[in-house]
């Protein structure tokens, strides 16, 4: 369908979708398509990030013990540092960023040398990093700077690993081009190259967790006390030796599927390691995934034993919440997986997704969406902010979750929002997250703030 705001750019069409409309969805075998994952339309104010943002913001930053250095001008590096608080336990990257700082003269002559001596300087300056991740950006890449000899050299100057991602912005449509190159490059150049000390019956990788504000200290415990052990976490909290040791483990859980999948395919592809697709948001999804977990490895009573304890603990909470919750009406609007993991959990709160939208979704994130949500629901790929503000505008949600660049135009407009990126509390993963989830919806939705807003916008509109 074609939002009024479209107008002139009627290529957006084919980007939104109601379910049920022209048949999609409706009675069986009727598939519901949708525009996805393909160069934005030029005119089109898009919120979408870059190759670089996805590789170094997303899939490299959570390391905790390398230097990540990008290659290229000064603003490259200033924002994409500190906007996505996957939290370590060293705060080395909140305090610092690296740059080689590619100023004109440099793409006149050429940026290798500064890229080299950047490496070395860092290295001295903080001896006690494990290794150097570089990632490119578009201007080295348009002059063709080699980073990767770079590394190279580095490499065996500061005899440690330097790992050059080729993530330079211009190569895909979306940051999700960044996921799948960072997945590569570690894949390739880290995993396999160290054995762990002590091998694991019962270890797996969680794969595409990046423990935003904390989430895996929801989400670990749960398996910990399963009996599993989580050899690596791809990548939150990760330090690069974990990275090097991830071939070891018995079972990928991917959490993420649309930034990592790639990784758990590669390793099924070389190691055999066979993969599970999960969610670890909601009761039903975060038990649903300790079941599957817990029975490839033969734990199912102890699976049970948690799961049982856990939500003896949250039920009464949740409870109190979904009085208080229940009938509202809510707008998803994330990078892709999360907009079709939550619709469980909004069910679970007694609360109904109306529309949901998505960044970079691919096909099978649109697929997932179209199965979870109900006939009427509106669905968006790439949606810019005139279309956001006209869907907040006629189809009215009670909550719209969503991120820092929506935040403010929400406020201004007095709709209620909770931050479902960065979280406006957290962690919301995991069992117990789910009641800071629903404390920080039920605190948008009821607070008294929105009707005096309203009350005095409208004065206002009057003086
Ligand atoms: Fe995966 Fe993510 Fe997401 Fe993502 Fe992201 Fe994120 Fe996201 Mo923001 S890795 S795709 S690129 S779940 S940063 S932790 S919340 S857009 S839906």
């Amino acid at each position: 369908m074609l939002l009024k705001c479209d107008e002139l750019i009627p290529e957006r069409k084919k980007h939104i979708v109601r379910k049920g409309e022209k048949g999609c969805g409706k009675g069986k075998g009727k598939p519901c398509e949708i525009s996805c994952n393909v160069p934005t339309t030029p005119g089109d104010m898009t919120e979408r990030g870059c190759t670089f943002a996805g590789c170094r913001g997303v899939v490299g930053g959570p390391v905790k013990d390398v230097i990540h250095i990008t290659h290229g001008p000064i603003g490259c590096a200033a924002y994409s540092w500190g906007y996505r608080p996957h939290l370590a336990d060293s705060d080395f990257h909140m305090k610092y960023i690296f740059v080689s700082d590619i100023e004109e003269k440099d793409i006149i002559f050429g940026g290798e040398k500064k890229l080299l001596n950047s490496i070395l300087e860092a290295n001295k300056e903080f001896p006690e990093v494990k290794g150097v991740f570089i990632y490119n950006t578009c201007s080295p890449a348009l002059i063709g700077d080699d980073g990767k000899d770079v590394a190279k050299i580095a490499s065996e100057k500061i005899k440690k690993p330097v790992i050059f991602f080729p993530c330079e912005g211009f190569r895909g449509v979306s940051q999700s081009q960044g996921h799948h190159v960072g997945n590569l490059t570690i894949f390739r150049d880290l995993v396999g190259t160290a054995e762990p000390d002590a091998p694991s019956a019962y270890g797996i990788n969680l794969v595409g967790e990046y423990n935003i504000k904390g989430d895996m200290n929801n989400i670990l415990p749960l398996f910990q006390e399963m009996g599993v052990d989580v050899i690596t976490a791809f990548t939150g909290n990760a330090s690069i030796d974990d990275l090097k040791v991830m071939h070891r483990a018995k079972l990928n859980v991917v959490h993420c599927t649309r930034s990592a999948t790639y990784i758990a395919e590669m390793m099924k592809e070389e190691y055999g390691t066979p993969y599970i697709d999960v969610t670890l948001w909601g009761i039903e999804n975060t038990s649903a995934a300790l079941r599957e977990t817990a029975k490839f490895f033969g734990l199912e009573k102890e699976a049970e034993r948690v799961i049982a304890r856990e939500i003896e603990y949250i039920k009464p909470k949740i409870e109190y919440y979904k009085e208080r919750l229940a009938g509202k009406h809510v707008f998803i609007y994330q990078g892709a997986p999360r907009a079709w993991h939550w619709v469980q959990l909004m069910h679970e709160l007694g609360m109904e997704v109306i529309a949901a939208a998505t960044t970079f979704g691919h096909v099978d994130d649109y697929e997932k969406i179209f199965q979870k949500v109900k006939e009427g629901t509106l669905v968006v790929d790439n949606p810019n902010a005139l279309e956001i503000e006209e869907i907040l505008e006629e189809f009215k949600p009670d909550l719209f979750i969503a991120g820092n660049k929506e935040k403010y135009i929400s406020y201004k407009m007095g709709q209620p929002f909770v931050n479902g990126h960065t979280y406006d509390s957290g962690p919301y993963a995991g069992f117990r997250g789910m009641i800071k989830f629903a404390r920080d919806m039920d605190k948008a939705i009821n607070s008294p703030v929105w009707k005096l807003v309203k009350e005095k916008a409208n004065r206002m509109e009057v003086l």
